[in-house]
């Protein structure tokens, strides 16, 4: 058994019926993938929150922002020819495809990490603002740079699935920088340093036809403007990563050099956790990586939910040699875990 994450006994540390829902009209089916960032001396979380209308029988429904800012339902009865509904997460309907639900990001905090609140007369809600996020916003990478935090999430729309930037210095006014990595790109992380004063970001295209869900790097003068871009880690054929892989949170930095934990999935959409290795000078450079998953889908929370056998994530804190990961479970819940840094490392093959 290759998990060594010793998961919150708390857990799940958060469900759906915890928050309230952003309009009337919606209800919350997941809160999963959260961003991870310290302010103030507190623990927060920028949590997706994936919502849709109540369930009626025989029909599906998916919600998006319309061009004026509204939510419009689309509903189309089960039986129609042209619907093809055989995921959770998406369907296609007449050749395009919609997501079931409409994310947005909620700020909540802690003063423990364990208990999450949504902070009173602050600014809670993140959604999705024009053209290139009206099927919502999703799975949110925080990084501090200076003193600046760089937002990078997915940006759904009918014109594909990308990576925007929003910024901010305190957590009430944020600056929209569009879209920094256009479609199909998700799973972008920003590290929390320059490398000879250039900023650097991994992210993961996906190339259909030759290539595939591969993790690359980027660099740039400015955060904003990217380039030279670089593929630096591949899904493994045969193995728990075979179809997929992308970035969780920003690389850690250690002597050893920059340690990311990434997600992995098979072609039958199971989700794990593993480890790679860049150089600290050269980060294009991958050192090590692990062999088998450092964490995969067992508790009940993890194996069934929205969309189950997933751990996914996207936020952590660092504390020494004590890493604490927020994570996605079955794509429903927010759960938390530890893991001893030594001992990733020490689980890495070179
Ligand atoms: C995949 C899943 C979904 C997500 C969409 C768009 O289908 O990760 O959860 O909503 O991509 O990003």
């Amino acid at each position: 058994m290759s998990d060594i994450a010793k998961r919150f006994p708390e857990n799940p540390l958060l469900m759906p019926k915890d928050l309230t829902a952003s309009n009337p009209e919606l209800q919350i089916i997941s809160l999963l993938n959260p961003g991870v960032f310290t302010f103030e001396n507190k623990t927060w979380l920028l949590v997706r929150v994936a919502e849709s209308i109540a369930q009626k029988e025989g029909v599906i429904f998916f919600p998006v922002v319309n061009a004026l800012g509204k939510i419009e339902i689309i509903e189309i009865p089960l039986n129609d020819p042209d619907l093809i509904a055989n995921d959770a997460r998406v369907v296609n309907y007449k050749g395009l495809d919609y997501l079931t639900t409409l994310s947005h990001l909620r700020i909540l905090c802690s003063d423990d990490g364990k208990k999450f609140y949504e902070p009173k007369d602050a600014t809670t809600l993140l959604m999705g603002s024009g053209i290139l996020e009206q099927f919502g916003i999703e799975d949110c990478r925080v990084t501090k740079l200076e003193d600046t935090y760089y937002l990078t999430y997915t940006a759904v729309s009918e014109n594909g699935v990308g990576v925007g930037l929003r910024t901010t210095k305190d957590w009430k006014s944020f600056d929209i920088k569009g879209m920094i990595f256009p479609p199909h790109n998700k799973d972008c992380a920003i590290f929390e340093e320059k490398i000879n004063g250039k900023f650097y970001a991994l992210h993961r295209p996906t190339s259909p036809q030759i290539g595939g869900n591969f993790i690359w790097l980027a660099e740039s003068p400015d955060g904003i403007h990217w380039g030279n871009h670089q593929c630096i880690l591949r899904s493994r054929p045969g193995q728990w990563d075979s179809a997929r892989v992308g970035a969780g949170a920003a690389p850690i930095k250690t002597e050893k050099g920059w340690l990311e934990i990434y997600h992995g999935a098979n072609a039958e959409h199971q989700y794990c956790l593993g480890a790679f290795l860049m150089d600290l000078e050269n980060p294009a450079k991958v050192i090590a990586r692990t062999i088998d998953p450092i964490m995969l889908p067992q508790e009940s929370y993890e194996l069934s939910g929205f969309f189950g056998y997933v751990v996914f994530t996207n936020g952590h804190i660092v504390n020494g040699d004590k890493l604490t990961i927020y994570y996605g479970a079955a794509d429903e819940f927010v759960c938390g875990a530890d893991f001893s840094i030594q001992e990733i490392l020490d689980s890495l093959q070179y």
